[in-house]
């Protein structure tokens, strides 16, 4: 496959790069319950089986240690699978009871297939085997292990999902992926092949039957996905060893559960870091901050947390205010919380070179900085000038990181938000840190170049831990910009910096999707688009878009036109609030996605074809997406429109609007002019609702709302996860599940499972509130009549007392 160096700019000359070397005949040296050890040539090779659905394969050049430790891995304990290893001259197969590894020996090739078809296959002709890079690259490289290669085939009609972080839409078949964190040149196109974050992890989806392949290199990689020669993928590495999971699958959700049991998964969040949040880069001073923070509430309009972008610091040094903008932090917290609001501080890695200043005579005299390659302190210009920057590999390093954090977090600071992490640096022009700048490593030295995708994770790892020792109670909030596999255990990410275009808009949502599938469960992009000037109809139409976001914050720089919902004035500040009120609603219902993608890595805004993986017409809907199981959303994403195109996919889908029905799989035409979104709701499926609420925890969220819309359809279940929303109680069992079941027959039936858990809800009273029926004779609770029930042009509620039981709601009423 084509590769480039290093030298990103530069393609490789003709001729500069040595054959690609591909293994020979293999011979089995050793045998475990679950894996084979194979010698082929100088190369050591071990196929494992972790789990059922779940294998590993190891490469090792000569004489190279067998070492799978990873940041990206989060789990390493497997229980032992159960494997049945059958060794014959010419092949070996590993078999668990839902897949089979098979190793042809001569030559070594690895492939895997469960019951119905093959994937992961090595490519016949070319295998896996070493590839030295271009000369300048492979004299840094080299040393460190071997660039490698793993190619495999392509079945023909199998699509590429995933990859992270990406611009561009969201089937990558026929793309080349570049896993290299960077801060990308301003103005996202679809000519990016890398950005802030690198998750090396594809999904492959063939006749309805999903699979997954990680390679956990910390290394630059590159991905050619059916790019170079239609009959393969490439794999590549550019160093260390060659180590990649293949996961069976068959459907997208299990795949995505055992990837983010191997790469760990979101812990639950604050529930308040769900809310609304505001953020400019250009909040100067507390009370301008204070300001904007009166004015959501004078205007009615939700707001959980504000922000403080590097402008609060002292000359741009971590862990400091300024002293004159900033005289009281503490009282700026205080004054916020009395609003309902809370406080978000942006912290960045460079550390100012300073005599005077704390952190930085710590970090020199404890030797807690990058090196270069000779010794000396590496430095680079970021904000505050010259700096250091902290040398996260070292766990001494995490843990002084992490004492740092009381600068922010004693005044009561709630969030801290990581930036430019992947690490940035402005001299010569913006980029990152040279390869051979030098780290600690744990335990042993490393060159920057075999530990950059994972330095950004890293440090916010040690953001994560610091927050968990200062505040053991609390959980934490962290942002990052840049991360590996696996930062969904220490940060939710957003995109940094796009721009407020119609085309960013429509490029956010196969990036979340993408990114959803990536084991990314909380993530957003700016709304309204961080640079260039956003207009009030881009605002109010990308805000359509962004409450249904995981994270929700409009986020802008200091030399563009102010954004807060209210700056361009009416009709465009009614429709931001009447979305954003609707966002507090359906706080239970995405809260509840939280603890799933929390216990499943499930995503929580996704692409359809996590849903409908056998219906190949999703594969290509990446400008609608759902929201778990119940929700489907088709923003609109240019100017002066109100029509767009809906697949709907199969089952009932109900406008919520209008209350139309349609029967999917269906084109559809959508009316949604602006403050009407194109939102569908699955029928019979209910969706719990808090009342419209200024902030969680404003008062009591009463009444919890189940909305249905009933139709003559399948029946249709649905789940609340409630707890405190903070702190670790849910850790105990402090939880609450309520399951509801919903069938329409002759009756219209909702049945209340008794609530499992021992949280007590905060909500005293549950109202039903069904839609698209005809005047009820009769409604029921439990067999006995409903005292009080209210019905108006399709529209029934009912109210039924709290409490734990499981109880059932009988409406005998015909569907409208
Ligand atoms: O060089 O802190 O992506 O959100 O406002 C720019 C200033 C640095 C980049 C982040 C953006 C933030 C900005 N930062």
């Amino acid at each position: 496959m084509r590769r480039s160096t290093y030298f990103l700019q530069f393609p490789v000359p003709p001729g500069a790069v040595p054959a690609f070397e591909s293994l020979g005949a293999a011979q089995v040296v050793e045998q475990t319950a679950t894996a084979v050890r194979l010698q082929a040539g100088s190369a050591a090779v071990e196929i494992t089986a972790l789990a059922d659905d779940l294998f590993r394969v190891g490469m090792f050049g000569a004489g190279r240690p067998r070492e799978y430790r990873s940041e990206g891995v989060a789990r390493v304990d497997w229980a032992t699978a159960e494997a049945r290893i059958a060794v014959e001259a010419d092949e070996v197969r590993i078999e668990t009871p839902r897949a089979t590894a098979r190793v042809a020996l001569h030559p070594l090739r690895i492939g895997f297939r469960d019951s119905e078809r093959e994937f992961a296959t090595d490519d016949e002709k070319l295998g896996m085997g070493f590839a030295p890079l271009a000369p300048p690259a492979s004299r840094l490289v080299d040393p460190l292990g071997s660039p490698a290669i793993v190619y495999k085939r392509h079945e023909p009609g199998t699509h590429y999902f995933g990859c992270g972080e990406r611009t561009g839409s969201l089937d990558k078949t026929q793309s080349r992926q570049v896993f290299w964190n960077f801060d990308p040149p301003a103005q996202h196109t679809a000519a990016l092949n890398n950005m802030y974050t690198s998750v090396p992890f594809v999904l492959g989806l063939r006749d309805g039957r999903a699979w997954g392949m990680f390679v956990d290199s910390s290394y630059r990689l590159e991905f050619d996905l059916v790019n170079e020669d239609p009959s393969r993928c490439g794999f590549a590495i550019d160093g260390g060893p060659m180590i990649y999971y293949v996961f069976a699958g068959p459907t997208p959700r299990a795949v995505l559960e055992r990837y983010t049991e191997l790469t760990g998964r979101m812990p639950m969040p604050p529930r308040w870091a769900i809310g609304n949040h505001q953020s400019r880069w250009g909040y100067k001073t507390a009370d301008q901050l204070l300001e904007i923070a009166r004015t959501f509430r004078q205007r009615g309009i939700p707001l959980d947390a504000v922000y403080l972008d590097i402008d609060y610091m002292d000359g741009y040094r971590v862990f400091t205010w300024d002293a004159e903008r900033f005289p009281d932090p503490a009282d700026l917290v205080r004054q916020l919380g009395e609003l309902g609001v809370k406080l978000v501080t942006i912290i960045d890695p460079g550390v100012k070179v300073d005599e005077q200043y704390r952190p930085y005579c710590e970090g020199r005299d404890a030797d807690l900085f990058c090196k270069t390659f000779f010794g000396d302190e590496y430095r680079n210009v970021v904000w505050p000038g010259l700096c250091a920057f902290p040398d996260f590999t070292d766990p001494r390093t995490r843990t002084w990181w992490g004492e740092q954090l009381p600068a922010l977090l004693d005044t009561g600071v709630a969030g801290i938000w990581c930036d430019m992490n992947e690490p940035t640096v402005f001299v010569p022009t913006p980029q990152t840190l040279p390869e051979d700048v030098t780290h600690h490593g744990d335990p042993n030295a490393v060159l920057h170049a075999e530990v950059h995708n994972i330095y950004g994770q890293l440090m916010a790892r040690a953001t994560h831990e610091g927050f968990r020792t200062l505040r053991p109670e609390q959980r934490p909030m962290v942002i990052s910009r840049a991360g590996f596999a696996g930062l969904q255990r220490y940060a939710l990410h957003w995109t940094g910096d796009n721009t407020s275009w119609w085309e960013h808009l429509a490029m956010s949502m196969p990036q979340l999707q993408n990114l959803g599938l990536s084991g990314y469960a909380w993530v957003g992009v700016d709304i309204g688009g961080f640079t260039g000037d956003a207009t009030g109809e881009l605002l109010a139409r990308w805000t359509e878009f962004g409450i249904f976001q995981p994270f929700c914050r409009n986020h802008s720089a200091w030399n563009t036109r102010p954004q807060e919902p209210w700056a361009f004035g009416e009709p465009y500040e009614s429709h931001i609030r009447k979305m954003l009120l609707l966002r507090q609603r359906l706080m239970p219902f995405l809260y509840t996605l939280f603890d799933e993608a929390h216990r499943t890595g499930a995503p929580i805004l996704r692409p359809l074809l996590f849903e409908y993986p056998d219906d190949a017409t999703t594969f290509a809907t990446d400008d609608e997406f759902l929201v778990g199981r119940a929700l489907l959303v088709a923003p609109i994403a240019r100017p002066r429109v109100d029509y767009r195109h809906v697949y709907l996919p199969r089952g009932t889908w109900v406008h919520y609007w209008s209350g139309e029905r349609y029967q999917g799989p269906k084109h559809v035409l959508a009316h949604a002019p602006l403050g009407r979104p194109a939102i569908y709701v699955r029928a019979n499926t209910p969706v719990p609702l808090w009342p419209e609420m200024a902030y969680d925890g404003e008062r009591p969220p009463d009444p919890l709302t189940w909305l249905v819309f009933v139709a003559a359809a399948d029946d249709g279940s649905a789940e609340l996860y409630e707890d405190d929303g903070e702190g670790y109680a849910y850790e105990r069992g402090v939880s609450a599940r309520t399951r509801v079941h919903c069938s329409v027959s002759n009756d219209i039936e909702l049945r209340f499972e008794a609530v499992e858990g021992s949280f007590a809800s905060t909500s005293e009273t549950l109202e039903v509130d069904l839609r698209g029926l005809e005047r009820p004779t009769q409604v029921l609770i439990d067999d006995s009549a409903a005292q009080a029930w209210d019905y108006a042009d399709g529209r029934l509620t009912v109210r039924l007392p709290g409490g734990r039981a499981a109880r059932r709601l009988t409406v005998r009423a015909a569907v409208a």
